[in-house]
C-alpha cells in the first residue's frame, strides 16, 4: 500500500505558526522521524511529504509545511510554498502553539473555509498552556473539531488520529470511477499501450496500471496491446470489446483500427473525468476553434519529468495545435504545483491528465481558470479535437457529448 499512487491518497496538510510543533505532530502521527524538529523557528523550509497507511481510512499523504507567520525575503518564499499546499489539501490540521490564538489563526481558518477545506484544530503543547475558553467555544460553535495534543509524548497525538478519520471528506471514501462503470462485469476492455522511447523501462505507467486495477475491481477483464497489434487482437475476439482505451498519442491509428460501433477513448480523458470536470474540459476544447495565429497558450503538466525526444507537452501538442490553427502560437509550459497567477494573458490552458494529483488540486485549477474566464482543456481532448475525432472519443460519456453539442449550437 505504500506504493498506492499519490493522486489517490487523502492529502492532509499541517499548517500554523513557526515552532508550533507541526513537524513534531507529523512524527507523532506516523511514529517515525520523517520531519526535522528543533527549537529554532523556521526549521521546516520546503513542504515535506510522507505517504502512509492510516487505517481505516487507507492511503494518505501528510504534508508538513513551513510556518506561515514567516518573515523576511526568504520567509516570503516559504510562505508562498506553504500557500500552494492549500491547493492540494483535502483535510487541514491547524496547529496552535500552547493555546496561543489571535488574528493569525482566525485568518488561516477563514482562508481554509473559503476553499471549503475541512479543518481540525490541534492545540499542541497542551502540557505548557491551554486554549482560552472563548476560543474553544467559538470553534465548537462553528463545529470545527478541536483536539489537545502533546506531540513530544508517546500517545500524545491519539485524539488527533481519531479526529482525522472522523473528518475525512466523504468524497474520499467514494472516489469517482475511472473506467469500471463503462465496462460491465464479464465484459472486456482493450487497452492500447504504445511502447515508445518515452515509455519507462520495465513497467507500465500509473494511468495504465490504475485502469487495469479498476477493471479487475469491476469484475471486467482486459487485454493490453501495443497499437500495432490492435487490429489483429480485435480480429481474434469472438465478440467486440465494451471499450477501447488508448494512449492519446496513438489516437489516430487506434480510431482507424477500431470498428466504428466500438466505443473508444483515451487514458487522459478517463483521468479528465475522474480528477476534474469533463464538461468544463469539453467546453474548453471548443475554444480551440477560436484560436488565432499569435495567440498565447499555456500547457500545464503536473509531473516534473524530464522531457525526452518528441515530448507530448512540448512538441506534439503544440504541433497539432499549430497545424489546426494554421500558424504560429506562443506556447508557455509549466510543470508541477506552480501555476501562473495571471492567467488572463492566455487564450487556452491545456492540462495533462494529472494522474499523480488528487482531485482537489485539479478542481482548484479548474476554478482558477473559470474565475479568470480562460478556457481549460485536457491533453487527450485537445489531441482528439485537433485530429478531428472528438465526438468519437466522447462517445462513452453521453453527458459530455451533450455539452459539446450544446456548445456547438450556441
Ligand atoms: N513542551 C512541548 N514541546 C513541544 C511539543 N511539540 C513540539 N515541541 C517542541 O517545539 C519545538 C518546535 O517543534 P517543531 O516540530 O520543529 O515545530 P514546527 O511547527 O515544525 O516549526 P517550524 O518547522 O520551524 O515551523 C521543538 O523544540 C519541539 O520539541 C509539545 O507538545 N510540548
Ligand atoms: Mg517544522
Amino acid at each position: 500500500m505504500q506504493t498506492a499512487p499519490k493522486g489517490l491518497r487523502l492529502h492532509i496538510g499541517l499548517f500554523g505558526r513557526r515552532n508550533a510543533g507541526k513537524s513534531s505532530l507529523l512524527n507523532a502521527l506516523v511514529r517515525q522521524q520523517v520531519s526535522i524538529v528543533s527549537e529554532v523557528a523556521g526549521t521546516t523550509t520546503d513542504p515535506v511529504e510522507k505517504p502512509m497507511e492510516l487505517l481505516p481510512l487507507g492511503p494518505v499523504l501528510f504534508i508538513d509545511t513551513a510556518g506561515i507567520d514567516d518573515t523576511g525575503a526568504l520567509g516570503q518564499q516559504r510562505v508562498q510554498k506553504t500557500r500552494q499546499v492549500f491547493d492540494r489539501t483535502d483535510l487541514a490540521i491547524v496547529v496552535v502553539d500552547a493555546g496561543r490564538w489571535d488574528d493569525f489563526e482566525d485568518g488561516i481558518l477563514r482562508e481554509l473555509d473559503q476553499r471549503h477545506i475541512p479543518v481540525i484544530v490541534a492545540f499542541n503543547k497542551s502540557d505548557l498552556g491551554k486554549p482560552v475558553q472563548a476560543v474553544q467555544e467559538k470553534l465548537r460553535g462553528s463545529k470545527t473539531p478541536l483536539v489537545e495534543t502533546v506531540a513530544t509524548e508517546p500517545g500524545g497525538a491519539a485524539d488527533l488520529r481519531e479526529a482525522l478519520i472522523q473528518s475525512a471528506p466523504e468524497e474520499f471514501l467514494r472516489a469517482p470511477p475511472l473506467v469500471a462503470d463503462l465496462v460491465p462485469p464479464g465484459e472486456m476492455a482493450v487497452l492500447v499501450v504504445p511502447i515508445d522511447t518515452e515509455a519507462p523501462k520495465g513497467r507500465l505507467i500509473v494511468p495504465q496500471v490504475q485502469a487495469i486495477r479498476d477493471l479487475l475491481d469491476g469484475d471486467a477483464f482486459c487485454l493490453v496491446v501495443k497499437e500495432r497489434e490492435l487490429r489483429d487482437a480485435l480480429g481474434r475476439l469472438t465478440r467486440p470489446p465494451a471499450l477501447v482505451v488508448t494512449d492519446s498519442q496513438a489516437f489516430l491509428k487506434v480510431a482507424a483500427d477500431t470498428p466504428p460501433d466500438v466505443k473508444m477513448t483515451s487514458f487522459s480523458i478517463l483521468f479528465a473525468r475522474q480528477k476534474g470536470d469533463l464538461n468544463q474540459f469539453v467546453e474548453g476544447a471548443t475554444a480551440i476553434d477560436r484560436l488565432r495565429p499569435g495567440d498565447r497558450d499555456l500547457i500545464a503538466e503536473s509531473c516534473a519529468h524530464h522531457p525526452i525526444g518528441d515530448d507530448i507537452g512540448r512538441v506534439k501538442i503544440p504541433r497539432w495545435l499549430r497545424q489546426y490553427v494554421g500558424g504560429e502560437l506562443r506556447i508557455d509550459t509549466t510543470q508541477g504545483h506552480d501555476f501562473p497567477a495571471d492567467l488572463g494573458q492566455y487564450r487556452l490552458v491545456v492540462h495533462c491528465g494529472a494522474c499523480m494529483w488528487n482531485r482537489r488540486e485539479m478542481l482548484t485549477r479548474l476554478a482558477h481558470c473559470r474565475r479568470a474566464g480562460v478556457p481549460i482543456c485536457n491533453y487527450g481532448l485537445t489531441i482528439a479535437y485537433t485530429l478531428g475525432i472528438f465526438e468519437r472519443a466522447l462517445a462513452p460519456f453521453p453527458d459530455a457529448l451533450e455539452t459539446y453539442h450544446r456548445m456547438k449550437r450556441s
